[in-house]
């Protein structure tokens, strides 16, 4: 593929996220063999595209690190994808639906790195003696393709359907807890809806960051200090409508509130 193919299919997409509408996905006509790896060349000129508007990248996050999803799409490997400053909404704040195309929220546990991660080979614990803290996040994802209807690259050049995020505001020691046995549950309306604990992702969030770090050592990039890292959802992702009051709780970790608007 030229440079140019690819930029035409970031185009395509940022297109769809600004204009809110669905499209159809990559590989069903404008590139059917496209690779993982020319993938994430379009998610590069993808993230491209957003730093030459002037939009800042708050971190990387992680998706598909649930067992559930990896065997949904088949997949061996999660994906990884960046969340920008302007995805963000504060705890308790609104998610205005009109912002969206059909947005999905899944709760998640968040990593802040305090020491540059460097792959191959890191380790969960490695991970976990450079963080400085975790914190709870609700993670609304909105892929631009038509009904969430994908192919791996397509998520991946897809920015891995990151739309919006609320980080809670409590901030905790990664040693104060064993992270595979957090509990979290996602209410909505009052009701439970899903429910999981950290070990879902990877069997511990950390091993998702390490993970992470060992994918971006192949192209000679790291996990950086000070980056916000989303591991990945502990709970399936459930679909958001007008009115929803939606709530995720974290064993020890607080809660993430937020409301859905018009
Ligand atoms: C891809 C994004 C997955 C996660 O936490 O697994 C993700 C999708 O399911 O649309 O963010
Ligand atoms: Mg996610």
């Amino acid at each position: 593929m030229s440079d140019q193919e690819y930029k035409d299919i970031a185009n395509y997409l940022v297109a769809a996220e600004v204009e809110k509408r669905e499209v159809v996905k990559v590989t069903a006509n404008i590139k059917p063999d496209l690779s993982v790896e020319e993938a994430y060349l379009v998610q590069e000129e993808l993230v491209n595209l957003k730093l030459d508007e002037g939009r800042r990248i708050v971190g990387p996050k992680m998706g598909l690190t649930s067992h559930a999803k990896m065997k949904q799409m088949g997949i061996a490997e999660p994906i990884y994808g960046y969340v920008f400053d302007y995805m963000l909404i504060e705890n308790g704040g609104q998610v205005p639906l009109h912002e969206l195309i059909h947005p999905k929220v899944e709760a998640e546990i968040a990593f802040v790195i305090g020491e540059d991660i460097e792959g191959p080979a890191v380790t969960g614990a490695q991970v976990l003696a450079k963080t400085k803290y975790v914190l709870p996040a609700l993670e609304i994802i909105d892929s631009r393709y038509e009904n969430f209807n994908f192919t791996l690259p397509d998520v991946i050049a897809d920015n891995a359907s990151t739309s919006r995020v609320v980080f809670g505001t409590t901030l905790k020691s990664p040693q104060q807890f064993e992270l595979d046995l957090v509990g979290a549950t996602l209410t909505i309306n009052g009701e439970i809806k899903e429910l999981g604990a950290g070990a879902a992702v990877l069997g511990h969030p950390a091993h998702s960051v390490a993970m992470l770090a060992n994918m971006l050592a192949r192209k000679g990039e790291k996990v950086k200090k000070g980056d916000v890292i989303l591991t990945g959802g502990i709970t399936s992702a459930v679909m958001l409508k007008y009115g929803d009051v939606v709530s995720g709780k974290f064993d020890g970790l607080g809660e993430v509130t937020f409301t859905v608007t018009d």
